[in-house]
């Protein structure tokens, strides 16, 4: 595989509604999209997941943009790579951080590399599941009754999971009233995105009696420290986001007891190599893991979806169908969920989905073209 030429383009992608998290709130999506052509003439896209600001890692799209162009692209364009699983270690080398600007390039040639192969992506890297337990997540509400509402309509929409976002003020009352109102059964979780301190312990142990099937990402963006002594001091799971950011970190969790199941993002860890890498360490450490999300457009969710092919995707992931976040998607087929179910596209070499590039364009703000 040789990548000649990589174009970058910003669409800007209204939400149906605004997600609002511990640390900030989104309307409008800015999408970078690249589209990579290999020597062959043959194209692949992929999404880069970096935010509008840096709330949530310190990557934001405009930071992806500049490193892309400027450091990212050149170590990989008008190169010979036999196996994209070689990619990840050719952009650490002397290029630190810039995880999800790495990623968008390096998933996106292992895109290309499915689509060579003439195999879909999720079986290109190992994926064995034909469909994916689709769970949701549901941004900072307006009240506990809203909250309660939207749940009821996710579980009654066949989601097998709702993750509640929480900061304080709206964590202990909130989730009550979740519990009470949808249930025992319900597979409820929280994801506090940092915004609580060990300070905060009796909040925390508070939640602890609710039945959650796990908590997000407690405390600091980058800790694994702190998140074992509060681990110690909770029946219910810590799950890990923020803080991997590589298979490094992963072991550093298992090590130190920070945290009991891990939501891989490839976006955070810098692609599908660190991906696979920490899906397998987890599998042989009985650690549970489960693919989150950034709001992807569907060409990001085509990666999120073969991710969560592989087999120690034992929970539900926050993979929600097209409909749940846009007016119209930029692919076809859209993302759908049947009986909390998504399928993966098997039948098309690459990514599994065609890209709508006429709606690209007409509603693309920038763009870049990279050459070899
Ligand atoms: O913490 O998982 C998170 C979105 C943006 C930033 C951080 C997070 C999220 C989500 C969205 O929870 C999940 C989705 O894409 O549906
Ligand atoms: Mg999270």
């Amino acid at each position: 595989m040789r990548v000649e030429q990589i174009t970058l383009r910003e669409i800007r992608l209204a939400l149906k509604e605004p997600f609002r998290i511990s640390s900030g709130e989104v309307f409008e999506r800015r999408i970078l999209l690249l589209e990579l052509r290999d020597a062959s003439g043959a194209i692949e896209w992929s999404e880069c997941v970096a935010g509008e600001t840096p709330n949530y890692s310190s990557e934001t799209i405009d930071t992806a943009w500049l490193a892309i162009e400027q450091w990212i692209a050149p170590r990989v364009l008008g190169r010979d790579f036999v196996h994209p699983g070689t990619v990840h270690a050719e952009l650490e080398r002397d290029i630190r951080g810039h995880n999800m600007a790495k990623a968008a390039v390096e998933m996106g040639m292992w895109g290309l590399a499915a689509l060579l192969e003439g195999e879909a992506l999720a079986r290109f890297i190992g994926g064995t599941r034909t469909s994916i337990a689709t769970g949701i997540s549901l941004g900072i509400q307006a009240s506990p009754e809203m909250l309660i509402d939207k749940a009821r309509g996710a579980l009654e929409a066949g989601y097998r999971k709702v993750k509640i976002k929480i900061e304080p003020g709206r964590d202990v009352a909130w989730i009550t009233a979740a519990r009470r109102a949808l249930g025992d059964d319900a597979h409820l979780m929280a994801d506090a995105n940092n915004a609580y301190t060990l300070a905060d312990v009796d909040i925390l142990a508070a939640l602890d009696s609710l039945g959650l099937m796990m908590i997000e990402q407690p405390l600091a963006h980058d800790d694994l420290v702190r998140h074992a002594e509060l681990q110690k001091r909770l029946k219910t799971p810590l799950c890990l986001d923020e803080s991997i950011t590589s298979l490094d970190r992963a072991q550093d969790m298992v090590a130190l007891g920070s945290g009991r199941i891990i939501n891989i993002k490839a976006g955070r860890v810098g692609g599908l190599t660190q991906s696979l890498a920490i899906h397998d360490f987890c599998e042989v450490s009985q650690i549970p893991v489960w693919c989150g999300g950034m709001l992807e457009s569907g060409v990001g969710r085509a990666y999120n979806v073969a991710l969560a092919s592989l087999p120690n995707f034992t929970l539900p992931g926050d993979v929600s169908p097209s409909a749940r976040y846009w007016a119209h998607d930029i692919v076809d087929p859209e993302w759908t969920m049947d009986r909390g179910m998504v399928q993966v596209p098997l039948d098309k070499p690459g990514i599994g989905v065609d890209v709508d590039s006429e709606r690209i364009a007409s509603i693309t703000v920038r763009t870049s073209v990279l050459r070899a």
